[in-house]
């Protein structure tokens, strides 16, 4: 699950993820996990990252 492998070690793979820029994006969650990384230089490693899980 790549999704999955991107958000633990904080890969911006697979390229196709959308990046989201304006700072008040609002985002349709799908069912499931959604996982969100910040893909600034770190920020990942240092935390900046969530997970949702929708039903
Ligand atoms: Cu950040």
């Amino acid at each position: 699950m790549w999704w999955l492998v991107g958000y633990v070690g904080c890969s911006t793979t697979p390229r196709n993820a959308k990046v989201y820029t304006s700072g008040k994006d609002q985002i349709r969650l799908v069912k499931g996990l959604n996982s969100f990384i910040c893909s600034l230089p770190s920020h990942c490693g240092a935390g900046m990252k969530i997970q949702i899980s929708a039903s």
